[in-house]
């Protein structure tokens, strides 16, 4: 167990909400991902609805992901929940913020963003192998995306090497559609690799719509093009827990949030990244955007 780890409380089982085991948190910590099977079970048409009305009306970051002459559509856009609200509404009250700091072990839980990811029948482009945590501008060891389909998926289904969230380096962040590097200087970095030549331990699992894949926010993952007959719409949740802090990138991040004004240790500010779950002194504050001193 690593001294991060020993940090870490383990919530005790009477306030673990019902959808977590002892074994998620286990695994959560040991290899950065786990599967929550039916964490957004009654969420599905919602988040299919607010994916439908965000690919109609895409936000100012929305992106095509595929050079001319590659096949399908890969779609994405993220930073969306205060315009669209059925993704406000999930978020606010499906069990994620809930199981978010169950996995994290955390007693706080606040919103970073909303991504959407869709893959159209036939898009053989593969989403490359990334962790999150260097295209963006928090850090810690209490950090969770909760990615969600809301079609069946199986080759189309999201993929993490296990145990990646404790690499001693973090891997270059690049562009996915230029594949140029993200930030001027390499140096900090460690190279893309390629788990699957590599023999690493991937983890995968064929997914319901509503079940979700937890992940660490430096866990490397990717996902394969979507060459089966039917589309691939998945919807992620980013969250932060206490030990989340505010960090500098050599350049933009992604998301870049600008004229965010924060400063190197900042928790991330209440007012534009909401405080879903507080639960110390055992009050719940669900819901609640007050508080900028989690
Ligand atoms: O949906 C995908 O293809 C990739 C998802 C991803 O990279 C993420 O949610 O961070």
């Amino acid at each position: 167990m690593t001294p991060a780890q020993m940090n870490t409380p383990t919530p005790h089982s009477s306030t673990r909400h019902p959808l977590v085991t002892q074994q998620h948190i286990d695994s959560y910590r040991a290899h950065g991902a786990v599967l929550v099977k039916g964490l957004f079970a009654d969420h599905v048409d919602d988040i299919a609805a607010g994916i439908a009305m965000n690919m109609q009306a895409p936000g100012p970051y929305a992106a095509e992901n595929l050079k001319p002459g590659e096949t399908g559509r890969f779609f994405d856009d993220y930073c969306n929940w205060q315009r669209i609200p059925q993704f406000e509404q999930v978020i606010r009250n499906s069990a994620v913020a809930e199981v978010g700091a169950d996995l994290m072990g955390s007693q706080t839980v606040q919103l970073f963003h909303d991504h959407v990811l869709v893959k159209e029948p036939g898009t053989s482009k593969a989403t490359p192998w990334h962790q999150d945590s260097p295209y963006y501008f928090v850090e810690g060891q209490q950090t969770v995306s909760f990615w969600c389909p809301v079609d069946p998926v199986d080759e189309a289904t999201l993929r993490c090497v296990a145990g990646s969230h404790r690499w001693a380096r973090p891997v270059l962040p690049t562009r996915w559609l230029s594949e140029d590097t993200f930030y001027a200087d390499e140096s900090e970095w460690m190279p893309v690799p390629d788990p699957d030549a590599e023999r690493m331990d991937v983890l995968e699992w064929p997914m319901a719509p509503g079940d979700a894949v937890a992940f660490d926010f430096r866990v490397l993952h990717g996902a394969r093009g979507n060459d089966s007959a039917i589309r691939r719409r998945a919807f992620s949740v980013r969250l932060v827990g206490d030990d989340a802090r505010y960090v500098t990138r050599p350049g933009r991040t992604s998301p870049p949030f600008p004229g965010h004004g924060m400063t190197a240790g900042d928790r991330l500010r209440a007012d534009w990244f909401p405080i879903l779950l507080d639960r110390r002194d055992d009050k719940s504050n669900k819901g609640s955007q007050a508080g900028s001193d989690a």
